[in-house]
């Protein structure tokens, strides 16, 4: 555990000011302010954990690396360091231990930023809205760390002396939320390549169907499909009648020298769109087989789709097993089927990744949408997107 203490003129300056230092794993572990005349003083005390087994891609990289432990291994290219695997064998053990450090840690957190918020008063000024969030929050499952934050920073924020009322301090929430939820970046042209990855069934072909139509009738860009689900007769049919009914070449991949080959065939593409096996939870050959395949072949983006329906551990589980493979967006699938939506704060923070669509049903073209901070914010606290 590193600790550092920040001195700054408003709580969000500290706030950036920790997550540039520590990362986004960093927590407050208290305030006080020093100075209340302008300009303004505040202290900030914050740690972060560097116990924890070595993060990997791109949103954490500023991380040191930290020591290696029993029952990891680096991997054997050094370009690839940054990725770590478990021993097989390893796998149950670790990751309850990890699970359960992280769950007191997240509880003893909590009751610290709680414990700080009662002593800065939020609890005698009669803020039941306040309140009111925070509950709206752990309800819809957010963790009570993550929601303790967003309260601090709404405490802070210049709008909430003025506030009227709970909608307005809500609003307020949304608005905070929306700030720290990662945004993606301007779509620049890069990822003419994208590959749809995650667990079996969350509705990869499915959603690649769905792209697909966006991208070729809908913008009207030349548009490819590529399989490389070539385990199962079914799966290469499923995606042939959508590719069929859109005027859509498809190509089927079987290894690294097919999906070459099909790349080479579309040379002429604007875009082309990869549909790929579901993934057991613990094979990690599999992911072996996908990192294969998309090496060397320029800038591969690589989407992983989650459902915010499956259980939080295993959605953990998801997001760091595909490090290995390593993916620079998130697409939440299945919305349709989910009551509440706390688990897509909790993913998206914790893998720092941005989420570009969702999707909402299963009718293809028309359930997918895209959508942004704004709409992720107004999922997690209100359970709406719009
Ligand atoms: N309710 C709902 N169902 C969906 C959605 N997206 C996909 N599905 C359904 O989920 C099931 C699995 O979808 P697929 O697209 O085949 O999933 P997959 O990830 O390709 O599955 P595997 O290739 O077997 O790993 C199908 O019945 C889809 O219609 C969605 O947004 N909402
Ligand atoms: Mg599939």
């Amino acid at each position: 555990m590193q600790v550092k203490r920040y001195e700054a003129a408003s709580i969000q300056e500290a706030l950036q000011s920790i997550k540039n230092d520590l990362g986004p794993e960093a927590v407050v572990l208290s305030t006080k302010t020093l100075r209340n005349t302008k300009p303004r003083l505040i202290e900030v005390i914050a740690a972060v954990d560097r116990g924890d087994p070595p993060p990997a891609g791109r949103a954490r990289l500023e991380r040191t690396e930290p020591p290696k432990r029993p029952g990891e291994e680096k991997e054997d290219r050094p370009e690839e360091g940054r990725h770590h695997k478990v021993q097989r064998g390893a796998i149950p053990d670790l990751d309850s231990y990890k699970d359960l450090r992280e769950d007191l840690a997240q509880i003893k957190e909590g009751m610290e930023t709680l414990l700080d918020f009662m002593g800065q008063g939020w609890s005698k000024t009669g803020d039941e809205p306040l309140v009111k969030v925070y509950r709206t929050l752990i309800d819809n499952g957010v963790g009570k760390t993550r929601a303790a934050r967003l309260v601090a920073m709404i405490l802070k924020d210049p709008r909430f002396a003025g506030a009227k009322g709970g909608e307005e301090i809500f609003a307020i929430a949304e608005d905070l939320l929306a700030s720290v939820l990662p945004s993606p970046p301007k779509d620049t042209g890069r990822g003419r390549i994208k590959a749809f990855v995650g667990p079996t069934g969350v509705g990869k072909t499915t959603t690649v169907a769905k792209m697909a139509a966006r991208y070729h009738l809908n913008e009207k860009r030349k548009t490819g499909l590529i399989t490389t689900d070539t385990f199962r007769i079914a799966a290469v049919e499923q995606l042939k009648v959508y590719a069929r009914i859109m005027g859509v070449p498809l190509a089927v991949a079987e290894d690294p020298e097919g999906f070459r080959r099909a790349l080479d065939g579309f040379a002429d593409r604007e875009i082309i769109l990869v549909d790929t096996p579901g993934k057991p939870l613990r094979d990690g050959d599999h992911l072996r087989r996908l990192r294969e395949m998309f090496r060397d072949r320029g800038a591969v983006d690589v989407h992983l789709l989650l459902c915010p329906t499956a259980a939080r551990d295993h959605l953990r589980e998801t997001t760091r097993s595909y490090e290995a493979l390593g993916y620079d967006e998130l697409l939440f699938t299945k919305l349709d089927e989910c009551r509440t939506f706390g688990a897509v704060f909790e993913v998206l923070a914790a893998t720092g990744r941005p989420a570009r669509y969702v999707t909402t049903g299963q009718d293809v073209p028309r359930d997918i949408e895209a959508v942004g901070p704004a709409n992720l914010a107004r999922l997690i606290l209100r359970n709406t997107l719009h």
